[in-house]
């Protein structure tokens, strides 16, 4: 009876709204334990969730069911990172429920979207690195494709950001209230384990070694259902969370150690409680790699338990399963594998060796070098000692290979080698990935062939090109257009006359057939419009500015880093304070000065890494100038300077819908990709940029018209940079009056500006803002000059939108399934 009753129930939940209703207060009376007296809107949003929650467990059930019945090959998507965001409306959009609950909710006296806005983001991730990997999760869905995506569920996630006297501060982001409702407890699937401790040789021949002693923590796992659109395939994420072992503290308690047991819990716990807020630059610290290894020692016992479920050879693991490192972040999954087969399944090296690279591919996120992972030889060994082993083991093979291949090039073999020699000794976490990886992938054209070409030139001339690979990445559609602005979704469903763009975004290249068409261009007008003002809202109540909707909305939003040069672009906004300055005192009459400015509000957003003291002075320098030009009755509504605090995704989803002018303007060769531009884009944004990351592709897809593209090529920036080097130019003039302006204390006498002033000048131009500062200014002219003409602006706003088809991730997930994985759409029975 429990059988059929489980079978029966599994998802023929009624989707009427009556029993929606029923359903929900349910949740409140038994789950939630709450009353008529004390059920307030947050309640009343965790009862909705769960709700929802139930509507996705009946299918994540049946989908699960049916990847195991046909035993397809699976894809594992591993990322030390996941930027999801909020949920409900999420699922609510993609299980296309909305029009039920928002009536249910509306007879119980509540508004659907107002309890939209009560759920907390999930902010497991820093950036573009875990915004992607949530973008990827949605796409894996949709596409039908057996997937699973595995994490960390950090205690705290990205720390929440304030602005406290024009400076960053930083509070911990406890997201993770009594009850997180999306998540399932599932304290029956827990691994073990194990840090430090020694390896001991069991035989000498045949040579079996076992890794004993040291610490042993348990993971657990926490299951987050991830819904497709117009799809019943809903699919799993599954986070880790430390836990201490049984065994461990059984032992500590008989030696009566009943404090020192409790004070190890937390230790052990510690694995699990925090996400390092760094983006782009790497952190030698122990804790860091003990979340690593953590993570992927629970995800590789996961997978094979699964794997395993039927008799098989090892040889078959990688036709049923291919695994993704999201950066080199998982990448000592590679060894852990290795060791898992040798030492705890006897598997002979070479053979296991084979099986391993057979089974992982890689994706490059940076060519920084800064940013590139290296653990001292002596933590790692000391953390994994066998796993130390195994790398020598590894290297040893491979630098023979590479010694058979370049005779005596004992450069290479250096370049080549696992092991950086340089002191202190470290492991080249990327060469591993490289080497123990059947594919790797930069994330847009110009960064791919970077890697081919300047920091994995070696790899790819040693293994050739096909292991090296492009995959643009892509945001998805749902989330950033459909669910950010519906506004603009239902404008372009009705000139397509259908809403198939939400699954297949190719299709918004019918927009093209209309873009002569007046009617078109008032209807995106008049949604821009309405997203600026609920943009402007919104700066009105985080920042107190008042900000005019009919002014030019530039923004930069992103992590806060010396390559995106954010300081660039407030250098602009500085050199046009002071022209509007110069031409007041000159006597020009509003109408002199509403002719020669533009008006236009510069937003900016984004977090610095709490121990990256450049970019939080860069952040002092935005909020100084704030000050200055907002206040200034000079300057009214010309020019207004916004630093929106704690940038995030559901702030994301509003500020792209109402941006005019996005900016992706890093140093050339830097910026891998960037994917913010791409949702900005997507909502009608023009672009102004470098010919960087995925900018190019952007142009090209777009068409180059719509595109204000400025400053030196990656091709020419080393030449500039010794240029800089050698024989320094002076700053270019408005360069100079911004620095001078900066210098007098026009925007306040800050500590912070000497030393920020000095990153950057003459020989310390790294990122060659001088070089590329009286382009950029020329950019801005350009914009400026295009948006006095609003049909010739709305005209190019209409084309980028529909030219954005490329840039969906369902077409970067499908390119990884069917280039890199191996793996087919399998939608549930
Ligand atoms: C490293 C060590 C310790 C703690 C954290 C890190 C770390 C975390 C995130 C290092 C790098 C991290 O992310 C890098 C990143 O986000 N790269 C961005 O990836 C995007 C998606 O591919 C691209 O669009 C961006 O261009 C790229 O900067």
């Amino acid at each position: 009876l429990l059988w059929t009753l489980l079978t029966q129930g599994m998802e023929n939940m009624d989707r009427d709204v009556e029993s929606i209703q029923k359903h929900i207060v349910n949740h409140c009376q038994f789950t939630l334990a709450r009353t008529q007296f004390n059920l307030d809107s947050f309640g009343l949003y965790q009862a909705t969730a769960l709700s929802i929650k139930d509507h996705l467990l009946g299918m994540w059930n049946v989908t699960q069911q049916t990847f195991t019945n046909k035993d397809v090959k699976r894809v594992y998507y591993l990322s030390l990172e996941f930027l999801v965001g909020r949920a409900l409306q999420n699922a609510v959009l993609n299980l296309d429920i909305e029009g039920e609950y928002s009536q249910a909710l509306m007879e119980l006296g509540t508004d659907l979207e107002k309890l939209y806005e009560e759920e907390k983001d999930a902010a497991l991730g820093n950036g573009g690195l875990g915004r992607l990997a949530a973008c990827f999760m949605d796409s894996l869905a949709t596409l039908d494709y057996p997937a699973w995506g595995y994490g960390i569920r950090y205690r705290y996630g990205m720390f929440a950001q304030k602005i406290v006297d024009g400076a960053q501060v930083e509070f911990p982001d406890y997201w993770i209230s009594y009850l997180n409702v999306w998540e399932i407890p599932r304290i029956d699937v827990s691994y073990s384990v194990r840090f430090y401790g020694e390896v001991r040789v069991v035989s000498d021949s045949p040579r079996v070694v076992e890794w004993v002693g040291g610490e042993v923590v348990q993971a657990v796992a926490y299951d987050v259902p991830i819904p497709g659109y117009g799809t019943k395939n809903c699919i799993n994420l599954r986070l880790w969370s430390a836990k201490p072992a049984k065994e461990f503290d059984l032992q500590s308690f008989n030696q009566g150690d009943y404090l020192g047991a409790i004070e190890d819990r937390h230790k052990s716990e510690n694995i699990s409680q925090v996400l390092y807020p760094n983006d782009n630059t790497y952190m030698g610290k122990e804790l860091r790699l003990k979340q690593q290894y953590f993570f992927v020692r629970a995800t590789l016992q996961d997978i094979l338990r699964r794997f395993l479920k039927r008799p098989r050879e090892w040889e078959e693991l990688p036709d049923k399963v291919a695994i993704q490192l999201n950066d080199t972040h998982p990448s000592i999954g590679i060894v852990e594998l290795l060791r898992i087969l040798v030492d705890e399944h006897g598997l002979e090296f070479e053979r296991a060796w084979g099986i391993v690279v057979k089974s992982f591919h890689f994706t490059n996120h940076t060519v920084l070098p800064e940013a590139l992972e290296k653990w001292p030889v002596e933590l790692l060994g000391h953390l994994l000692p066998r796993h130390l082993d195994l790398i020598y083991d590894i290297n040893y093979r491979f630098l023979q290979q590479v010694q058979a291949w370049r005779p005596g090039d004992m450069d290479v073999l250096a370049r080549m080698s696992l092991i950086d020699e340089a002191h202190p000794r470290s492991i080249r976490m990327a060469n591993l990935a490289i080497i123990g990886s059947t594919h790797v992938n930069g994330v847009a054209a110009l960064h791919t062939q970077l890697l081919k070409t300047t920091i994995f030139k070696d790899f790819c001339e040693f293994f050739g090109e096909s292991k090296f690979q492009n995959k643009t990445n892509g945001v998805t559609p749902r989330r950033w257009l459909h669910q950010a602005n519906p506004g603009l979704a239902a404008v372009i469903t009705s000139w397509l006359e259908s809403d198939a763009w939400i699954a297949n975004l190719d299709e918004l290249a019918g927009l093209r057939a209309h873009i002569d068409n007046p009617e078109l261009a008032a209807d995106f007008a008049r949604v821009k419009r309405a997203n600026k003002v609920r943009l402007a809202e919104l700066i009105q109540s985080t920042n107190g500015i008042e900000v005019d909707p009919d002014a030019l909305f530039d923004i930069q939003v992103k992590r806060i880093h010396e390559y995106k040069r954010q300081l660039m672009n407030i250098l602009a906004v500085i050199v046009r304070y002071l022209a509007i300055k110069e031409a007041v005192a000159g006597g020009a009459s509003k109408a002199e000065l509403a002719a020669a400015f533009v008006a236009r509000v510069s937003i900016f957003a984004g977090k610095a890494a709490p121990g990256y003291h450049n970019a939080k002075r860069i952040i002092r320098l935005i909020t100084a100038v704030a000050d200055v030009v907002n206040n200034d009755p000079d300057v009214g509504s010309l020019l207004k300077v916004v630093f929106m605090p704690n940038y995030n995704v559901s702030l994301a989803e509003v500020i792209f819908p109402g941006t005019d002018l996005s900016e992706q303007i890093s140093c050339s060769g830097m910026e891998a990709s960037g994917t913010g531009v791409g949702k900005a884009t997507l909502n009608g944004a023009l672009l102004i940029c470098t010919m960087d990351g995925a900018s190019i592709e952007i142009a090209e897809e777009i068409g180059h018209d719509q595109v204000f593209v400025f400053g030196a090529l990656a091709s020419e920036v080393d030449g500039l940079r010794a240029q800089v080097q050698f024989n320094t130019p002076p700053d270019c003039a408005p360069l100079a009056k911004a620095k001078a302006a900066i210098r007098d204390g026009t925007f306040g006498n800050y500590d912070e500006f000497p030393l920020l002033l000095d990153s950057f000048s003459g020989r310390n131009d790294y990122y060659l803002i001088n070089t590329d500062f009286e382009s950029y200014l020329d950019a801005q002219a350009r914009a400026d000059a295009v948006y006095r003409d609003q049909d010739a602006w709305l005209r190019k706003a209409i084309l980028s939108t529909a030219g954005m088809g490329f840039f969906s991730s369902d077409r970067t997930i499908r390119q990884y399934a069917e280039e890199i994985w191996g793996v087919k759409p399998c939608p549930r029975e």
